[in-house]
């Protein structure tokens, strides 16, 4: 079988221009969902998908779709993507190299002069982080139909911002509804993305064929003490909002460690303390904690001893408490079809892969749910992520994008 012949200096020169749209200092990347970092990143991104002549829409949430058209246009189309928020301060690669990749792999197989029987759609989820709203993967979750519309538009940013007036200046109009996939709308789902974890690495394995995506959830957690002059208020007056707050940090990590097993993660990642000032009493406390396990009963009780552990701390400081499950959503399991698609292709290909969970999530986690889906890990360096030192390098990178384009050959061939 020839090897596609898959252009590594091209996607890991746009990787490295990807990453300039940032609010962050490189090698930092912050590309917060429609902030003016990433409306310039989807400008160059349109340009690509122009030069490689697909045809491009975009959702009233702003998800972007790059079609390749096929044979059977009618067919329901093989779709791959990914996303290119980036939380504050993170790395270059995560999503990204699932949608460059996922470009690449598109222009590979057009190279050949290949012709797929199934359009192929490269889709650029639209906040699959969750930065903005506190919630994640906001694009997938109203395709799939996990989020009202009305909700979602309803979402309000840190500075008091609503979703809806937020994609309205950035020219995404149109009622979020229509944003819902019709069913049968993909043949298949295969996302290529970085491990964010080091056992490829350890393993000196080139491909992770993922069989599952572990459950994420997460809660707010909000104290209001009483604030006042850090100077004048004697300590037995005081209703410091960040005691409780400080309290329940240590706790979600007991909680995981004691109700939950090996797969359970935990960390409150989020503290937003007001006024935020060194002779200023917090009076308001906001924690965001992130809760995540491959086994949905064990995650929920953990969820389920936080929030209790939440509402006694606020008891035990006399502060008023609100306790917000923000999200909390089951596991998902890949198709064995795409699966055995991935190894095969890795195989075909001489790469050597190993099956593999998800501890993340991705966009993934939703598509699962409306098609069989399947997503390809490469290795990155020391398994870091979520941080500027994030790397995958040119090899990994050709790898993943060679066995993608194999893979998506094998999906939209039939
Ligand atoms: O948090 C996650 O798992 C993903 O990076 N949004
Ligand atoms: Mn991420
Ligand atoms: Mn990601």
């Amino acid at each position: 079988m020839p090897e596609p012949r898959v252009q590594t200096d091209r996607v890991c020169s746009e990787l490295d221009r990807l990453a300039e749209f940032s609010d962050a200092a490189g090698p930092a990347v912050t590309r917060v969902m429609l902030s003016e970092a990433d409306l310039a990143a989807r400008q160059y991104l349109a340009g690509l998908y122009d030069q490689a002549d697909l045809t491009v829409r975009t959702d009233a949430a702003g998800t972007v779709f790059a079609r390749w058209r096929g044979e059977d246009d009618t067919l329901p189309a093989v779709a791959t993507g990914s996303h290119c928020d980036a939380i504050p301060y993170s790395g270059k690669y995560d999503g990204t190299v699932g949608v460059l990749g996922g470009l690449e792999a598109i222009r590979t197989l057009q190279a050949e002069g290949w012709r797929p029987r199934r359009s192929i759609e490269l889709v650029m989820f639209t906040s699959e982080e969750p930065t903005r709203y506190g919630v994640g993967c906001l694009g997938s979750r109203l395709m799939v139909g996990l989020l009202d519309p009305r909700e979602a538009d309803a979402l309000t940013d840190e500075r008091g911002v609503a979703f809806a007036d937020l994609r309205a200046q950035a020219g995404f109009a149109g009622d979020l509804a229509t944003t819902r996939l019709a069913a049968g709308a993909y043949h298949a789902f295969v996302e290529l993305h970085i491990e964010q974890g080091p056992l490829l690495e350890q393993a000196g394995a080139a491909i992770g064929a993922v069989t599952a995506i572990a459950a994420p959830a997460t809660l707010r957690v909000q104290y209001t003490g009483s604030g006042g002059h850090a100077g004048a208020v004697l300590m037995a007056d005081r209703r410091d909002a960040l005691l409780p707050a400080a309290g329940l940090t240590l706790a979600v990590r007991a909680a995981a460690v004691q109700h939950g097993g090996d797969d359970t993660v935990a960390t409150a990642g989020c503290l937003k303390v007001h006024p935020n000032a060194v002779n200023s009493i917090p009076s308001r406390v906001t924690a965001e904690i992130d809760i995540r396990d491959i086994d949905l009963a064990r995650r929920d009780r953990v969820l389920t001893e936080v929030r209790s552990r939440a509402a006694t701390l606020g008891e035990e400081h006399g502060q008023a408490t609100e306790i917000e499950v923000l999200n909390a959503d089951p596991p998902a399991a890949c198709s064995p079809e795409v699966i055995a698609a991935v190894e095969e292709s890795a195989a075909a290909l001489d790469h050597a892969s190993q099956r593999m969970i998800s501890r993340a999530y991705h966009d993934s986690l939703f598509m699962a749910q409306v098609a069989p889906t399947g997503m390809i890990f490469i290795p990155c360096r020391g398994g870091v992520s979520h941080r500027p030192e994030e790397y995958a390098s040119p090899e990994a990178i050709h790898a993943g994008v060679q066995v993608l384009a194999e893979t998506l050959r094998r999906l939209a061939g039939t």
